[in-house]
């Protein structure tokens, strides 16, 4: 009898704690007390999507919340462990939720991609996702499902490494979500996006969010509002002395930012899972869907600085005369006095802008080697009118459509091997090592995902170079898994196809994913026939 209520105490404890964690983001966490260990644990979440009036920067509107959250709670994992997700969709529409990064190696059915990996989850139904964690890093995990995420399906996964190389050189962790925001629903904005007379250009975001926070002048707002000028900013305590891990996520449906941080230069040491030495920097490009951290040092003088995340406005379509491109939070250093802002000036080091951090300069922690292409895979991306004049994405002069009721990878259980052409499917029979060469003749730069991998990328071109072999580096190149296609430019990209699944090459700007700028590989269709879906991801297609 003791030992059930010593039990039960200790489960409320951890419920406790848990849901402290929780609901505070943002908020330190040391990763030294939070039980590193490599027990290969099943961690457990419940994610209940729901749709909620929420005023992330003062202007109120209907948007979706994770367990009454926004941004969804943090997920933490340890490298080794398995975690499952228990979604109740609470919503009146479907959903699905993708776990960004994550290689779903001998799961490819718990990849999210509605129409591709799996058939959504119907109002008022539960999905689990039940995977193992062999990778270590800084991910999130968002709706894949229509433009949900633009409004608020979104959370960060970090992936705790026991064996992480730079554990002793940083005392706290802190998670830096960074994304635009909408004031009108993406339902309405998608259906100005895919009509004749948007030709192409993007819904112009009303603002930027770090952490889910921002204020807004409402005099930009329309009559009627429901907004409340000078609504808080994210605030990060600092303690001076420390160091710090931060991990900046960019969650954003099209903006690009520059991330920095007044007076304290970053050591980029992470890019999306793959560890780097050391290179500092001042500020930090960071294009949509792409992750980095830093270990940035808490050794200037008590007071506050802004954290600054610029959108680079020269990379939109249109210009919004109501947009405060420059996004700011504060940080605060424990003994600060005072309720004055921060007066501190940004750095002022020049940066090429809508392309990604030039990562030359970065280099692997650790020496790899690069396998040679077994094939090369030519992209054209272009965006052109479509028979009804709406402007959309094309690959290789194709439009991706999606068949959300008849999944790809249910198509492979069903013995299908033939695919439509607009579904954009190139399939990989064997273990092959992939170069993909992509030509983008379009005048915006596109940030590509690729799911279940990373790839190295080998270069990147701007407007005016074409792909040249010799020109790119070969040797020691960084892994990834989104990176960003210049405007006029061209990326080659290279990734080892020893995955079985179906596994998405998208655009992530998500007004592109909705206009077809997406493609797919069907990697090794024998070895996926020989994997097991559970009965509940048939039955996901049967509703
Ligand atoms: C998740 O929900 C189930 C069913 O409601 C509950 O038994 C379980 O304790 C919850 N787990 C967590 C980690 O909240
Ligand atoms: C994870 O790694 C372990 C140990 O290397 C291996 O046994 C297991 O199959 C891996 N699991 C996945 C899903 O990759
Ligand atoms: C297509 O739409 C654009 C933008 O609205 C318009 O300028 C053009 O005339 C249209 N073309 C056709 C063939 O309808
Ligand atoms: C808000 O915008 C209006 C109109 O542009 C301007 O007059 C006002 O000073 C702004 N308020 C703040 C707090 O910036
Ligand atoms: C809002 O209402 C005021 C007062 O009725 C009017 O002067 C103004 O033009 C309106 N603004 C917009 C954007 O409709
Ligand atoms: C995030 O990505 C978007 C879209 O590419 C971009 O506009 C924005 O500037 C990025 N944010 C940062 C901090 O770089
Ligand atoms: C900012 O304000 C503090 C306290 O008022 C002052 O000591 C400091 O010199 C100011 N810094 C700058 C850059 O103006
Ligand atoms: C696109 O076309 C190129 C050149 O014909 C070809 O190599 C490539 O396989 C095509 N890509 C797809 C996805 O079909
Ligand atoms: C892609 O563009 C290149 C350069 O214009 C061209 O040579 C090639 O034929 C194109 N491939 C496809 C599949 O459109
Ligand atoms: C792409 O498709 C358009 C319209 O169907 C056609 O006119 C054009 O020749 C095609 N281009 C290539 C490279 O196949
Ligand atoms: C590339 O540069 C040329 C010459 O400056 C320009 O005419 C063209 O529009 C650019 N292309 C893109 C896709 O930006
Ligand atoms: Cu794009």
């Amino acid at each position: 009898m003791i030992s059930k209520k010593i039990l039960f105490l200790i489960i409320i404890l951890i419920f406790l704690l848990l849901s402290n964690v929780l609901l505070s983001l943002p908020k330190n966490f040391s990763p030294h007390s939070n039980s590193l260990n490599k027990r290969n644990d099943v961690k457990v979440y419940n994610l209940t999507i729901t749709k909620k009036k929420l005023a992330p920067d003062g202007f109120t509107r209907e948007m979706y919340a994770i367990n009454d959250l926004f941004p969804g709670p943090l997920i933490e994992v340890n490298k080794g462990d398995t975690l499952r997700l228990n979604v109740y969709n609470d919503l009146e529409e479907k959903t699905a939720i993708h776990s960004h990064g994550m290689f779903q190696r001998g799961t490819p059915w718990y990849d999210g991609f509605s129409g591709q990996s799996q058939c959504d989850i119907q109002s008022k139904k539960s999905f689990t996702y039940e995977f193992q964690v062999n990778q270590s890093g800084t991910y999130w995990y968002h709706s894949h499902s229509k433009a949900q995420y633009i409004e608020g399906i979104i959370g960060a996964l970090i992936a705790h490494d026991p064996d992480d190389p730079y554990l002793k050189e940083y005392d706290e962790e802190i998670v830096v979500l960074i994304q635009d925001w909408h004031h009108n629903d993406a339902k309405t904005l998608l259906a100005q996006f895919l009509s004749p007379e948007s030709n192409g250009n993007e819904p112009t975001p009303d603002n930027g969010l770090i952490n889910g926070m921002n204020s807004y002048n409402c005099s930009g707002a329309p009559n009627g509002s429901d907004c409340v000028s000078n609504a808080p900013l994210a605030n990060f305590k600092f303690v001076q002395g420390k160091k710090y891990r931060m991990r900046i996520i960019n969650t954003s449906a099209f903006s690009v930012f520059i991330f920095s941080i007044d007076d304290h230069p970053m050591d980029v040491i992470e890019v999306e899972g793959m560890m780097t030495q050391r290179y500092t920097i001042h500020r930090l490009p960071i294009n949509v869907a792409q992750r980095y951290s830093v270990i940035v040092s808490a050794d200037k003088p008590i007071g506050k600085y802004w954290m600054r995340s610029e959108m680079e406005t020269a990379c939109f379509a249109t210009q919004s005369d109501t947009l405060n491109p420059l996004v700011k939070a504060i940080v605060e250093y424990e003994g600060s006095d005072g309720n004055d802002n921060p007066n501190s000036s940004a750095w002022t080091d020049s940066q090429a802008t809508c392309i990604d951090l030039d990562t030359s300069n970065l280099k692997p922690y650790e020496v790899q080697t690069i396998p040679d292409a077994d094939y090369k895979v030519t992209l054209n991306v272009t965006f052109q009118p479509d028979d009804k004049n709406v402007t959309r994405g094309y690959i290789n002069n194709s439009t991706y459509v999606l068949d959300s009721k008849f999944p790809t990878l249910l198509k492979v259980y069903k013995d299908i091997t033939t695919f439509k052409p607009n579904q954009n499917v190139y399939t990989i029979d064997k273990d092959k090592v992939v170069d993909i060469i992509l030509n983008n003749f379009d005048t915006g730069n596109h940030p590509f995902h690729l799911h279940g991998h990373v790839f190295w990328v080998l270069g990147i071109g701007i407007n005016g170079t074409s792909p040249d072999y010799n020109s790119v580096n070969t040797k020691d190149p960084i892994q990834r898994d989104t990176v960003t296609v210049p405007a006029g430019g061209w990326h080659i990209v290279r990734f080892v196809s020893n995955n079985p699944g179906v596994w998405s090459f998208h655009c992530h700007m998500e007004w592109h994913v909705q206009s077809g700028l997406v493609m797919q590989f069907v990697t090794q269709p024998d070895q996926i026939k020989e994997l097991k879906p559970p009965d509940d991801w048939f039955n996901l297609c049967k509703s």
